[in-house]
C-alpha cells in the first residue's frame, strides 16, 4: 500500500506570500494544496506543521473522505478560517494526487464535465469615476464578460477594491494600514457610479458590485433597492454574515441578487443562508472552507435551493487554489461564476500550469492531478515578506468592517 511519507509546507512570496503543502507518497507521487490565509499565514503554516504533518505520515493517500474526517472531528476544535484552510490544503493536495495516480485531471473524479468554459468575472476600479470607466473598457477589450467595478468614495482615505498599479494587492504594509469609512458618503455616492456604468456601457454584459461587510441589514436593503434599474448581477457581501437571520431583513426589501461566504468556512456558516434561500450566490472558497471535498457538499446543498456557485478566488489565492475552483466549476451543475484575478509573473515563476484563461472565461488543465508544479528554485528568491490587510475606522474614529 502507497502511503504519506513526507510533508512539507512552502512559504514563499513570489508577488505574494503564498504557504503551499506538499505531499509526497512512498510512490513519488507528489500533491499541492493551498494553506494561504491572507496576513494570517504564519498560523496556518505552524497549524499544518506543528499539528497535521506528524498525523499525515504514515496514512493511506487515497483516503480523502477518512483524512477529512479525521482531521476536523479528530481536532475536537472545529471550524474557524486557520483550521478549515489546514485541512483544505491536505484535502486538495490529497486529491491532486489521486487524480495523478489515475492519470486523470480532478475534475473527471468528480464526474466529468458539465461545460466547457469558465465564466469568470474580473476587477475593475479606479480611484475615481473616470478611471473605473476607462478600466471597464479595458476589461471589455479583453473579452470579459462580466465585470465587478469599484471606485475610491470622495473624501474617504483609501478605499476597498481600488487596484494600484497593475496588481490589486490589499495587504501590502507591514503593519494594517487605516482607511476612512462613511456609510452616508458611500449610499449617497455608490448607486450613481453604477448607473454611471451603465449609462456609458449598456446592459450587454454582467456587472458585479463588492460592498465588503460594510453595511446594515437596512442599509443594504436601501443599497439594492436603489440599484435594481442597475441590474447587478450580484451585490456582494452586503451586511457581515455571522448572524445569517439578518438577510431576510434585506430579501423582503430588494430583488438584487446576493452573494456571501468568501470569509466563511463551513457548510454550517452558511446553511441557513442556503436553506432559505436567503442568498443566490455562494461564494465560499476550496482553500478556506475545507477542500474539494467540503466544498462539494456545500454546493450540492446549495444546488437544492437553486443557489449558485460564485467561488472567491482573489489573487491570496494561490495558483492551486484556482485549478482546484476550476475543476469544481466545470463538473458541478449550480455553477454561477468564478472570480479571477491575473497573477503578478513571479506568482507564474513559481506555481507553473493551472488552468488558462480566454474570452472571459477559464479552461480547466488537462493534466493528471490539478496540473500545477511549484518550483523550488524560483520559490527561493522570494522569501516570506510578513504583510497585513487594512482595517477601517468610521470618521469619529471607532473601528468599522473592512
Ligand atoms: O484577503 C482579502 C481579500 O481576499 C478580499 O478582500 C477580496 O473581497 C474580496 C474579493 O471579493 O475578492
Ligand atoms: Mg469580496
Amino acid at each position: 500500500m502507497s502511503t504519506i511519507e513526507k510533508a512539507e509546507v512552502l512559504v514563499s512570496s513570489p508577488g505574494r506570500n503564498y504557504v503551499t503543502l506538499r505531499i509526497t507518497t512512498s510512490d513519488g507521487v507528489t500533491g499541492l494544496g493551498d494553506a494561504t490565509l491572507n496576513g494570517r499565514e504564519l498560523a496556518v503554516a505552524s497549524y499544518l506543521r506543528d499539528h497535521v504533518v506528524p498525523l499525515l505520515i504514515g496514512r493511506d493517500p487515497s483516503r480523502i473522505e477518512d483524512t477529512w474526517q479525521y482531521l476536523y472531528r479528530g481536532g475536537y476544535w472545529r471550524r474557524g478560517p486557520v483550521t478549515m484552510t489546514a485541512i483544505a490544503a491536505v484535502d486538495v493536495a490529497l486529491w491532486d494526487i489521486k487524480g495523478k495516480v489515475a492519470g486523470l485531471p480532478v475534475y473527471q473524479l468528480l464526474g466529468g464535465r458539465s461545460r466547457d468554459a469558465v465564466m469568470v468575472y474580473g476587477h475593475a476600479s479606479g480611484v475615481d469615476v473616470e478611471e473605473l470607466l476607462n478600466d471597464i473598457a479595458r476589461f471589455q477589450d479583453a473579452g470579459y464578460q462580466a465585470i465587478r467595478a469599484q471606485t475610491g468614495v470622495p473624501g474617504l482615505a483609501g478605499s476597498y477594491g481600488v487596484r494600484k498599479g497593475s496588481v490589486y494587492e490589499p495587504a501590502a504594509t507591514s503593519l494594517p494600514a487605516e482607511q476612512s469609512w462613511s456609510t452616508e458618503r458611500y449610499l449617497s455616492f455608490a448607486p450613481d457610479y453604477l448607473r454611471q456604468v451603465r449609462e456609458r456601457f449598456g446592459f450587454n454584459f454582467h456587472l458585479l458590485h463588492d460592498i465588503h461587510h460594510r453595511l446594515t441589514p437596512i442599509e443594504a436593503a436601501r443599497f439594492g433597492k436603489e440599484v435594481e434599474e442597475v441590474r447587478l448581477f450580484w451585490m456582494e457581501d452586503p451586511t457581515p454574515a455571522e448572524n445569517q437571520e439578518s438577510f431576510r431583513l434585506i430579501r423582503q426589501h430588494t430583488t438584487t441578487p446576493i452573494a456571501v461566504g468568501e470569509v466563511l468556512n463551513s457548510i454550517w456558516d452558511v446553511q441557513q443562508l442556503i436553506t432559505e434561500q436567503l442568498i443566490d450566490y455562494v461564494r465560499t472558497s476550496v482553500s478556506h472552507s475545507g477542500g474539494i471535498t467540503h466544498l462539494r457538499r456545500i454546493l450540492d446543498l446549495a444546488a437544492l435551493y437553486q443557489v449558485r456557485s460564485g467561488s472567491h478566488g482573489p489573487t491570496d489565492l494561490s495558483p492551486v487554489s484556482l485549478s482546484a475552483a476550476t475543476n469544481i466549476d466545470v463538473s458541478i451543475p449550480n455553477f454561477g461564476i468564478q472570480e479571477y484575478m491575473a497573477f503578478a509573473p513571479e506568482t507564474l515563476n513559481v506555481f507553473q500550469g493551472g488552468p488558462t484563461f480566454r474570452d472571459g472565461a477559464l479552461y480547466v488543465s488537462e493534466e493528471p492531478g490539478l496540473g500545477v508544479f511549484y518550483d523550488d528554485r524560483a520559490a527561493a528568491r522570494y522569501p516570506y515578506d510578513p504583510k497585513y490587510l487594512p482595517v477601517a475606522r468610521r470618521l469619529d474614529g471607532s473601528v468599522h468592517d473592512w
